[in-house]
């Protein structure tokens, strides 16, 4: 079922019950709704970035005083996806603080995806905008999902981001597509954005043809030195409404409960995973701020009874893992 921006206005707006029993019902339907995506974040390329989205830590532009470092070695990398696959991640993704990767850029990180790979982990990578034939090389080196999200409802880009467009984005989505790739494509929320920019947001995201396979909802991290950083905090329950939207209206994805889990409460992530998110970030670090250390994550699974899921396609009833001997 496919639903119009008025619709999706139309769910926000429900009785939060209702939304809850609404999502969590759709949730059941095509998923276990115990079993939970792990995936570790490592910055491959840190800072230097010559954008200026308005939320982040790592643009040129703002003054967060975070240290630049060049792109990483390959041993580096390499040592921490084992850590990453030691500890249960059964994916590792590598993000470059990039406008996209220039051809020179691109070789050494095709090495890193195939590495990574022989491990037998799934690979995701986060580069920026891409040119035509890279999402091509990414996907022979062994890439299995390409993140780039569309951030913000298109009306509202604008007033966060100004070195690239809504319409860039989705030419970059565009080539990861053809490129036989699979897509992971969500947001920010908590950017000062009104209900109907997330409501917009989540229209794109399900107007996009095959939706994305995994759907990252990030929840602002207010990092000093940014734009951003002095923005209201968005009402939690909001929060959880957004996460049970997205569920509705995009059925079949992983839905990732992203940045922002470090603030957030056990019951509060435990209502996003009744919400309907079924997929995280594992790790103490996302690219350049703190996400939950792992046995803080360990505990939460154990005390709500969640799994981590095994690598499978979107869609696919996933099958479990025990988390003890994993987690
Ligand atoms: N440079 C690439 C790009 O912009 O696509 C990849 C890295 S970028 C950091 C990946 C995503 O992280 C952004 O699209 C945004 O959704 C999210 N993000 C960045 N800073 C954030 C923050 N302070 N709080 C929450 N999410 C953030
Ligand atoms: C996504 O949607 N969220 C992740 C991942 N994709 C690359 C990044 C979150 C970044 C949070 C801020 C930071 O650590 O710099
Ligand atoms: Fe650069 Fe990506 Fe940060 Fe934007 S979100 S400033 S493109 S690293």
């Amino acid at each position: 079922m496919s639903y119009s921006l008025a619709d999706i206005n139309g769910l926000f707006a429900q009785p939060f019950n209702d939304l809850l029993f609404q999502a969590h019902t759709v949730h059941r339907r095509h998923f276990d709704p115990n079993a939970v995506q792990v995936s570790t974040l490592l910055s491959i390329k840190t800072g230097g970035c010559s954008e200026d989205c308005g939320y982040c830590s790592q643009s040129a532009r703002h003054h967060t005083g975070l240290e630049s470092q060049t792109l990483m070695q390959l041993d580096a990398v390499l040592d921490a996806a084992r850590a990453a696959q030691a500890r249960g991640a059964t994916r590792f993704c590598m993000g470059a603080a990039w406008r996209g990767p220039k051809d020179k850029d691109l070789a050494p990180v095709l090495d890193m995806v195939r590495a990574v790979k022989a491990l037998g982990l799934e690979t995701c990578a986060t580069l920026g905008m891409l040119r035509d034939g890279q999402a091509e090389q990414l996907a022979n080196a062994g890439l299995d999902y390409y993140n780039h999200n569309l951030d913000t409802a298109p009306e509202f880009y604008g007033e966060v981001i100004h070195t690239h467009s809504f319409d860039d984005r989705l030419d970059t989505l565009g080539k990861v597509r053809d490129a036989g790739l699979k897509v992971c494509c969500g947001g920010i929320v908590g950017l000062g954005e009104a209900r109907a920019s997330r409501a917009g947001l989540i229209a794109q995201l399900a107007a996009l043809d095959p939706p994305p396979e995994s759907v990252p909802i990030n929840l602002l991290v207010r990092i000093p030195g940014t734009p951003l950083s002095d923005i209201p905090a968005l009402d939690p329950i909001e929060f959880v409404r957004t996460v049970a939207v997205a569920r509705i209206c995009l059925p079949t994805s992983m839905v990732r409960l992203s940045a922002g889990r470090q603030e957030m409460p056990e019951y509060l992530q435990a209502l996003c995973f009744f919400a309907g998110a079924n997929s995280i970030f594992y790790g103490d670090k996302l690219l350049t701020t703190p996400n939950p250390d792992t046995d803080r994550d360990r505990a939460l699974f154990e005390k709500l009874g969640l799994h981590p899921l095994e690598p499978g396609g979107a869609g696919e009833t996933p099958r479990a893992v025990n988390v003890r001997s994993v987690l």
